[in-house]
């Protein structure tokens, strides 16, 4: 870490303090992520009462008990679009959950910007009690462009011109991390639940530049081409270098496999799966999942890869798209790139 000053502020205080040091900022951002904050909060509340639901019965105004995993889902990108539709920042908006662009109601005012959620990230995991996670990637409309309906070549931007990214995490307890890139660095904020509030507990996060866990799910071996495969014996410490094997970590939600690693160095992968028709590109959306963490890394140091290039230069073609993706300490990720493009055997 580069600095542990200003441990304990609040997450205001720190946006506030950004917003400062840009001459130009009109509070507009400010505004936006504040309104997120709240959003999460409202989730991260909902999240930690899930074990109670069987006990208490569904706190849903709708009676769907045997839904309930897909109705925290429901609830979490409700609540997104809800508090965010009318902050008046925003032109439109994209989440995992709905196939199409999220416009803003007319009777709301509208800015400029555009938010990509996942909204409840890992969702598999809540009856388990594994850590999930909300990820947002926050870009601006491209200027000249003022319909009044958003077009989807607008809003397919490269995650290079992300201005912030981030995601909350919902364990042991809710942290929010974030970057509005440009060397502002990466900071950690957990919410502290008896004031509400989050402060700054992670300063100028940074990944180690190599590190010593592999995060994949070995379970489709079976569907991985060799390159693939020789990257994993790699980090087992089975190819002719021999060298010393990573350890395995792999929880299966991307948002704690990712936190983890960013905090401890290691790689995240989640390749192609080239002899399942359903997943030639993998599972991972770019949009939602892949870009807002492939900018957290990029400024904590590390990188993030489609195993041929950055991920934060693939131009998108679809609101949906799904993309290979190795990240996390970037010599370890660069070697992923060696393995997958061939350079390397
Ligand atoms: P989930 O389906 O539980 O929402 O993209 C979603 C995701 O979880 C990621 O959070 C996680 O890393 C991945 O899927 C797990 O997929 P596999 O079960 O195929 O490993």
């Amino acid at each position: 870490m580069k600095k542990r000053e200003g441990v304990g502020i609040t997450i205001t205080e720190h946006i506030l303090s950004e917003q400062r040091e840009n001459p130009h900022a009109t509070g507009a951002f400010t505004t936006l992520l504040n309104e997120l904050i709240v959003a999460a909060k409202v989730i991260s509340r909902e999240v930690n009462k899930a074990g109670l639901v069987d006990i208490l019965g569904p706190t849903g105004k709708v009676n769907v008990q045997d839904e309930r995993v897909q109705k925290l889902d429901i609830f979490a990108n409700q609540v997104m679009i809800e508090r965010m539709q009318h902050v008046g920042q925003l032109c439109c908006m994209a989440s995992e959950e709905d196939p199409d662009l999220i416009q803003i109601p007319s009777k709301f005012p509208r800015g400029d910007y555009i938010i990509f959620f996942d909204p409840l990230d890992g969702s598999s995991n809540i009856d388990v009690n594994i850590s999930i996670g909300t990820i947002f990637g926050i870009y601006r409309r491209p200027e000249g462009r003022s319909t009044e309906e958003v077009l989807l070549d607008e809003v397919l931007q490269p995650g290079s011109r992300q201005v912030a990214a981030g995601y909350f995490i919902y364990g042991s307890s809710t942290i929010m991390v974030y970057t509005t890139g440009k060397g502002s660095g990466v900071h950690g904020f957990t919410l502290f639940p008896s004031i509400g509030e989050f402060l700054r507990s992670h300063p100028y996060i940074k990944i180690p530049p190599r590190g010593k866990i592999y995060s994949i799910n070995e379970g489709y071996y079976a569907y991985w081409d060799d390159k693939t495969r020789a990257l994993v014996g790699h980090f087992k410490g089975l190819d002719k270098e021999g060298g010393k094997a990573y350890t395995a970590r792999y929880v299966g939600s991307l948002v704690a496999d990712f936190h983890r690693n960013l905090l401890k160095g290691g790689i995240f992968m989640y390749p192609a799966d080239l002899k399942d028709p359903k997943k030639p590109h993998g599972k991972l959306r770019l949009m939602v999942e892949a870009n807002p963490l492939a900018m957290v890394v990029s400024e904590a140091g590390g990188y993030a890869s489609d195993g041929h290039g950055p991920i934060l230069d693939v131009d998108p073609q679809q609101l949906h798209q799904r993309t290979p993706l190795f990240i996390g300490s970037k010599e370890d990720v660069e070697l992923a790139e060696d393995y997958i493009s061939g350079r390397r055997k």
